[in-house]
């Protein structure tokens, strides 16, 4: 199951207590003090990590508890350290904290970590003191941390339910995303890499492509899957808007298009305004290429017309992502291409 909020419990370790206690032989006339020091309370740390996808342990796992730190003992042995809780999480995931609203962290590179509770230190034997009294161990941090994920992908495909967004991710990526004649095949983001040719300098070589749940006319407010979906969107650098330009749902791709910068808006203006790359599918229908003139008059010339299915167009869209992405590669490897 894909979650992409949850809200978490974290508590650091105690320290544990310091000793006091006094060692004394017969050839002493005054006891040495020899109390140990108590050991620090675990942190909790959270990390982020590639291999995972959702927030799913977090949900259902509420609170997250670091150990306390050992007693310490006469003899100056001071107590075990608390171990660390640690928690993994997907490469996207923003912490907040609950009672502030505070960005805690953005953990946007793999294996990235951040302490969110810090373990308090043991109390403070005798031995260390010199004097009779020994200090009372601190009090491991606890909170509530909002934990968000948003996604991190090149490119988020956007469209209306039956665009055939799945099927185009799924023909130049890595990935196998449901396919279905049914409006919301897709109900939760899928991350696919789509690779280079062997050709291509090492930069522009992969980039990640999301293929994002369908949005319909008031997804703003609630209708379909609503537009929560769109959060993933925010972070991509480019957005690629997939038109069914055969309207094989009996909507007129033109509205469609409307419709869905409509509601782009109404999510966000940033990702209203955001590089798009507007794509014209369903090509091989007769029905389409009527459409696409009409299109172009009203809106745009600047539309790529592709058919997913026939796997007819789909270089040209990548070349226009790697374009997008990377535009200093693809002046090199022109002037490469030319100076040959
Ligand atoms: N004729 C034709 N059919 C296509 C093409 N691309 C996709 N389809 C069909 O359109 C239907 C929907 O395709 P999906 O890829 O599941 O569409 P989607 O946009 O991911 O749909 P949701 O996940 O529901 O939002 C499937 O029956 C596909 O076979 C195309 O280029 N030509
Ligand atoms: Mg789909």
């Amino acid at each position: 199951m894909f979650i992409d909020e949850a809200r978490t419990y974290v508590k650091a370790g105690d320290g544990g207590q310091g000793c006091e206690s006094y060692y004394r032989d017969r050839y002493m006339r005054y006891p040495r003090p020899d109390g140990g020091n108590g050991g620090r309370g675990g942190n909790v740390v959270v990390i982020a990590d590639r291999g995972i996808q959702t927030l799913l342990d977090l949900k259902y796992k509420q609170h997250y508890r670091a150990l306390n730190g050992g007693h310490a003992s006469s003899k100056g042995k001071s107590g075990k350290e608390g171990k660390d809780c640690v928690i993994r999480v997907p490469v996207g995931t923003i912490l907040r904290d609950h009672a502030t609203g505070l960005l805690i962290c953005d953990l946007a590179v793999d294996q990235q970590s951040v302490i969110v509770a810090k373990g308090a230190p043991g109390g403070l034997g005798n031995a260390v003191r010199r004097r009779k009294i020994v200090t009372s161990p601190g009090i491991g941090e606890g909170r509530v941390l909002d934990v968000e994920l948003k996604l991190i992908a090149d490119v988020g495909i956007v469209g209306f339910p039956n665009a055939g967004k799945s099927t185009f991710v799924t023909a130049v990526s890595n990935v196998k995303s449901k396919i279905a004649s049914y409006p919301f095949t897709t109900k939760q983001p899928i991350l696919g890499i789509v690779c280079g040719e062997e050709s291509d300098t090492e930069r522009q070589k992969n980039f990640i492509i999301a293929d994002l749940p369908g949005i319909i006319e008031g997804a703003h407010q609630g209708k379909g899957l609503g537009d929560r979906f769109l959060r993933h969107a925010e972070r991509t650098k480019i957005l690629l808007h997939m038109i069914d330009m055969a309207a094989t749902d009996g909507r007129n791709p033109l509205d469609d298009y409307a419709k869905l910068e409509h509601e782009l808006k109404q999510y966000s203006e940033q990702l209203a305004f955001k590089h798009k790359i507007v794509v014209a599918n369903k090509m091989d229908l007769p029905e389409a290429s009527g459409y696409l003139k009409r299109f172009k008059r009203k809106y745009t010339q600047d539309i790529i017309p592709i058919s997913s299915i026939q796997r007819e167009g789909l270089d040209r869209v990548i070349k226009v992502i790697r374009q997008k992405l990377c535009p200093e590669c693809s002046l090199d490897q022109s002037s490469a291409s030319s100076s040959k």
